[in-house]
């Protein structure tokens, strides 16, 4: 059977998947002694990652809004009037004066992100559990296992000791929208535990209506603790024993059973993108947990697993295993580098990356950021912030294929929530119409160039976030989502069509001044330069974007003369050009780059996740994007090879995505790959690297940006056999299929 189907034509063979399900997941045999190992649960807004303990376990808390940091004038009111001196200077070909200048004018007011105004993503708390036993001259703990159940969302911590039998698991319900922990003991009394929160900065507890609670507040940039209010309340009910309430613990005694209530609350307001005084977080955590303690552990489980696994179940994966398959996670991973004929670790991995998403984000929440939702820090790396110029992007590469479209809105919500601040900095600094956002952003409406220009001037991260919104569209065919968000790509192509310039030396429209996120060349004189006129990845990025605008007011039968000055413009823009080694140039001169293997890819972005580059349109082009790659090198930090899996995958090269692939699986250590809970090393964590590699093994499987549906574009000889159901392609389908000896069985699309 042909591996391209044309989609129209979609052909109906029953695949039978025969086997019946089994749950997802992973376990480990000790409990966590690094934070790497500890296992991340979310619903979407609040986060636990236990580390499972015998006589001490901790729950690392998250809530999604925990931010510090405060709404900042950070647009420089000066910058405008350099504007053309720059763009002067760097047709010139004087492209450091240019810098110098960028660096004194061109940049955000204030100290930026380095200074902590702008925010950080942070730790909500640490939840301490110390647990007392009966009494025994033997000390030995029996059987112990902790468990990541991803189809349900649920974690688990047995074991035995003195003969009773200890479980305790760990949900953060999707439907009371609570933390619950179950703990149970074999025997009567044998439960005794003390609960306190602990957060590395200022913080108050007290006792109220049989719960602790914690409160305090962010910085908001400036001072110390004047912005975001948080709180959060735990509560205790026992079976059998006594619970006490102090102001700085909950002491449980001799209980059977119990079950532990937390929540976490701020006073930000997602709806509105900013704080609001009025909400009060320590009455909202105190009322949800007096609605949901109440019910039975038994029903909020079930109405939590039926809803995780509704997302969960939608997509099931099946490879080859072998001996390694069974064994404890961290074990598996070390195992895998010696011998990758455990390929259903790769479909365990794929299926992290939709666990992760299930987890950290949901409809009217925000998108995951750096940390996806779990930061066990205060000062996360890079502020735990959303940066444009990859990473965000990137978290939601497996969202549309992995069948969780509605988990791609809450990134539509945050890019349109920019639009006001956009526009804002679109004149201040380009004298333009519409709206522009460059690298970073946070909850505060930054839209403006960061502190430094050599990675902080590039200014396609709207347009970048517009090709989210079509791609939606392409996936789900809804119409009246593209209705809805079509002023968002209009305001983003708006902009560019009046912030292009022509170079006077080649008539090309360009995007200036910019960089190549975030490499660096030598111009003539040897200096190393970021600041640049035009990039390739620039080029691709604005001729998608009013190419998809033109498509969309198409598609919803609307005229709009913005139209015809982007149809005027796209020929203008200037093409992807092949450099003098044979490589896709990425930059609108052939530089010599600074670092040969700089992490960023940037110029094949019209690749992956791009589709300006293509067999049927560009043969030449893709010879030229694997050259790019050989000469880019695979070893990189975790974000990079997986996008290099995705790369590769268009090449139709599945050795060689699979060995990105098998890079991105090395266990880490301190160094880049995986670490043993399978959380992706940048390093430190970094997410996106998660949602890259998890697009990546999609894009192995079935590729749909051609018009048409390829199955196994891109696999290994070495998977002989497979089973695939649920992924989605363009066009609003999706697919099912199976493949035996390398060559497709049968297939659906459905
Ligand atoms: C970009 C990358 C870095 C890191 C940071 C969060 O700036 O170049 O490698 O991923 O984002």
């Amino acid at each position: 059977m042909t591996r391209r189907m044309v989609l129209i034509a979609a052909m109906a063979i029953m695949v039978c998947g025969c086997k019946a399900k089994e749950d997802v997941g992973y376990y480990f045999n000790s409990p966590a002694s690094i934070w790497e190992e500890t296992v991340p649960l979310g619903n979407g807004r609040i986060g636990m990652m236990p580390w499972g303990g015998v006589t001490h376990d901790e729950i690392v808390l998250n809530e999604i809004t925990m931010w510090s940091g405060s709404v900042q004038e950070t647009d420089n009111p000066e910058s405008g009037q350099y504007l053309a001196t720059i763009r002067d200077l760097l047709f010139q070909g004087k492209e450091k004066e240019a810098q110098d200048l960028v660096y004194k004018t061109f940049t955000c007011l204030g100290r930026g992100s380095a200074g902590g105004e702008f925010g950080n993503y942070q730790i909500f708390a640490n939840l301490c559990m110390d647990f007392t036993y009966p009494f025994s001259l033997d000390t030995t703990v029996r059987d112990y296992r902790r468990d990541l159940n991803m189809s349900k969302g649920l974690a688990s911590v047995s074991f035995v000791k003195n003969g009773v039998d200890y479980f305790r698991e760990y949900i953060t319900s999707m439907t009371e929208d609570v933390g619950v922990v179950k703990l149970t003991a074999s025997g009567k009394s044998n439960l005794s535990f003390q609960l306190r929160f602990k957060r590395d900065s200022k913080y108050s507890t007290y006792a109220e209506a049989s719960c602790l609670v914690i409160k305090g507040n962010l910085s908001d940039g400036i001072t110390t603790d004047g912005g975001m209010a948080y709180s959060g309340a735990v509560m205790v009910i026992n079976d059998g024993g006594t619970v006490q309430v102090t102001d700085s613990c909950i002491t449980v005694t001799g209980a059977d059973n119990a079950q532990i209530f937390l929540d976490m609350a701020t006073n930000y307001d997602i709806s509105k993108m900013e704080i609001d005084k009025a909400i009060n977080p320590e009455q909202k955590v105190l009322t949800s947990l007096a609605n949901s303690q109440s019910k039975p552990y038994k029903e909020i489980r079930s109405k939590h697993e039926k809803a995780f696994s509704q997302l969960f179940d939608r997509v099931e994966l099946r490879l080859p295993k072998n001996e390694s398959s069974s064994l404890p996670i961290d074990q598996r991973l070390a195992a895998f580098e010696k011998d990758d004929s455990d390929a259903d670790l790769v479909a365990l991995y794929m299926q992290y990356g939709r666990y992760l998403l299930i987890s950290s984000t949901r409809k009217g929440s925000l998108p995951p950021n750096l940390q996806g939702l779990w930061a066990h820090q205060i000062h996360t790396p890079w502020n735990g912030d959303y940066h444009f110029n990859i990473n965000l992007q990137m978290n939601h590469w497996p969202a549309e294929v992995g069948n969780l479209s509605e988990l791609h809105i809450p990134l539509m919500e945050y890019t349109r929530s920019l639009v006001p601040h956009g526009e804002k900095t679109a004149k201040v600094y380009y004298d333009s119409d519409g709206w522009v956002t460059h690298i970073q952003g946070n909850l505060w409406g930054f839209t403006s160039p960061s502190q430094d220009p050599s990675w902080g001037a590039t200014n396609t991260g709207g347009a970048w976030l517009c090709r989210h919104i079509w791609d939606h569209y392409l996936f789900t065919q809804d119409i009246d989502f593209l209705a809805e968000y079509l002023p968002v790509i209009r305001g983003a192509a708006a902009f560019f069509s009046d912030m292009l310039v022509t170079d006077p030396r080649t008539g090309y429209l360009l995007t200036a001044p910019t960089t190549s996120p975030e490499n660096a060349y030598f111009d003539e004189e040897g200096n190393v330069v970021s600041v640049c006129a035009g990039s390739t990845m620039d080029n691709q990025l604005v001729r998608e974007l009013f190419t998809n605008f033109i498509q969309a007011t198409q598609v919803l039968g609307i005229t709009d003369t913005l139209c015809n000055r982007l149809s005027f413009q796209l020929p203008q823009l200037a093409p992807t050009i092949i450099g003098s080694e044979g490589q896709i140039m990425e930059w609108n001169k052939d530089y010599r780059e600074v670092e040969p293997h700089h992490r960023h890819v940037s110029h094949l972005f019209g690749l992956y996740p791009g589709n300006e580059l293509t067999y049927s349109k560009t043969p030449e082009l893709m010879e030229a994007a694997r050259v790019t790659l050989e000469r880019r090198g695979d070893q990189s930090t975790g974000w990079s090879m997986a996008w290099k899996i995705n790369f590769w995958a268009r090449l139709k090269d599945g050795e060689r995505a699979f060995k990105l692939l098998k890079d991105l699986l090395h266990p880490a250590g301190k160094g880049q790959g995986t670490y043993p809970n399978l959380f992706s090393a940048h390093p430190p964590m970094q997410i996106d690297g998660n949602f890259g590699g998890a697009a990546g093994i999609m894009e192995m499987l079935v590729q749909s940006h051609e018009g048409e549906v390829e199955f196994l574009p891109a696999i290994p000889t070495s998977w002989t056999e497979g089973y695939c159901r649920g992924l989605c392609v363009r066009g609003g389908k999706e697919v099912e299929f199976k493949w035996k000896n390398g060559e497709l069985v049968n297939s659906r699309i459905y």
